[in-house]
């Protein structure tokens, strides 16, 4: 189904006169929707589920109501503005909270947040800062929602180890004839077999506690008001699930603290940034408000590398099975994009003292 046969599905205020492509996400369609209606132009985001990364997106959306109803309730308890600080969901026309197209695609509607914009690489350590305190708080206001009840979305998501095997299995199958172009990154991850499981083996043990985390923390999930640079609203609910602050909290480094996008192809602009780092850490410890672990703070550093790391060995693995995962603009992208979370690993593996200085700086 087209995106303007989409939008008429839903309860917009007005009449729709635009939809078009919006925003960097890897994973979802997503739409920015334009109507008229008597006092103004009014906007709304309409994203298409992806089937493939998704297949079970009614357990998916189950999650998601579940989740925004909780974080609704919690801003307002704050006294937040609801309307800015959480997402929320657009009803269709029949009154449902999602849409389901006759050939089974699932599309959901959400109120466009003005005056905010999704940041690739942050402006300065203020404005990371903020990110991490918004990050942490997601957590910490999550601390009381019942684990159990969430569906898995996707299992063993940040399972480093299943991750690796999955690399494994891509590189002998080489399905694509790639792997001859991507030795030395191949190298780079075979060297680096042990160590994958710290964070699961942790969550097992119970040295460390299952928390709800959303685990997908880049820095574009969460939006920026353009003129405070304050953090507003923690977005991209798609993978809320039981795991570790780790997860979210090394996720977020590993998007961030980068001095250059994702996705540069002149790694000479790649470097990780200790400052950034720092202002991430102390923000995330601020947003989760002294609920964190010694043995969680402990990890800290570890579970960066980790993380960057594990989001480095799944494009590469992307590339070799044929960009069939994320979203790609040109053949060599997920390579690219591995490049330069390898580098940033190297640069997180010299800093490892740095780092863990700046975690127990951090109050
Ligand atoms: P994906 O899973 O593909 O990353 P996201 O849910 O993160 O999808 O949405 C993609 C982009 O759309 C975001 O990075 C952000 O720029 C924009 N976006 C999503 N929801 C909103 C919203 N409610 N208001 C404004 N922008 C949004
Ligand atoms: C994807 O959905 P998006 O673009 O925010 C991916 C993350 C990766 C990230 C890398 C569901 O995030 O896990 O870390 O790309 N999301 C999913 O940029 O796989
Ligand atoms: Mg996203």
């Amino acid at each position: 189904m087209n995106e303007y046969a989409a939008a008429d599905k839903f309860a917009f205020d007005g009449t729709v006169t635009d939809v078009s492509l919006y925003g960097n996400g890897h994973i979802n369609d997503t739409y920015a929707v334009t109507c008229e209606c008597a006092d103004g132009k009014i906007r709304y985001i309409l994203q298409r589920l992806n089937s493939n990364v998704f297949p079970d997106r009614k357990g998916l959306m189950r999650n998601m109501i579940a989740v925004t109803d909780f974080l609704r309730a919690a801003v307002v308890r704050d006294g937040g503005d609801p309307e800015r600080e959480c997402l929320n969901l657009i009803p269709t026309k029949d009154g449902e909270r999602y849409y389901t197209s006759p050939e089974g695609e699932v599309w959901r509607a959400t109120q466009f947040i003005e005056n905010t914009d999704a940041y690739l690489v942050a402006d300065d350590a203020e404005m990371f800062r903020d990110a991490g305190r918004a990050f942490g708080k997601f957590v910490a206001r999550l601390a009381d929602f019942d684990a159990d009840s969430l569906f898995e979305v996707i299992p063993d998501f940040h399972n480093t180890a299943k991750r690796y095997e999955a690399f494994e299995r891509a590189l002998s199958a080489d399905s694509c004839g790639r792997a001859a172009s991507a030795r030395s990154e191949i190298d780079f991850v075979l060297a680096r077999k042990d160590g994958c499981s710290r964070l699961v083996d942790a969550l097992k043990s119970g040295e460390i506690p299952v928390r709800v985390t959303h685990n997908d923390t880049k820095l574009n999930n969460v939006l920026i008001d353009v003129d405070t640079k304050r953090a507003v609203c923690v977005i991209d609910l798609d993978t809320v699930m039981p795991g570790t602050m780790l997860y979210d909290f090394g996720d977020g480094v590993r998007a961030g603290c980068s001095t250059a996008k994702e996705d540069e192809p002149d790694l000479s602009k790649v470097d990780f940034d200790i400052v950034l780092f720092r202002a991430f850490a102390s923000g995330f410890l601020k947003g989760m408000e002294g609920s964190v672990t010694a043995a969680e703070r402990a990890l800290m550093p570890a579970a960066a590398r980790l993380m960057t790391f594990e989001c480095g060995m799944r494009f590469l693995t992307d590339y070799l099975s044929g960009d069939t995962y994320f979203k790609t603009a040109y053949a060599e992208h997920n390579l690219v994009r591995a490049r330069t979370q390898f580098r940033l690993v190297e640069r997180m593996e010299s800093l490892a003292a740095e780092m863990a200085a700046a975690v127990a700086e951090s109050v």
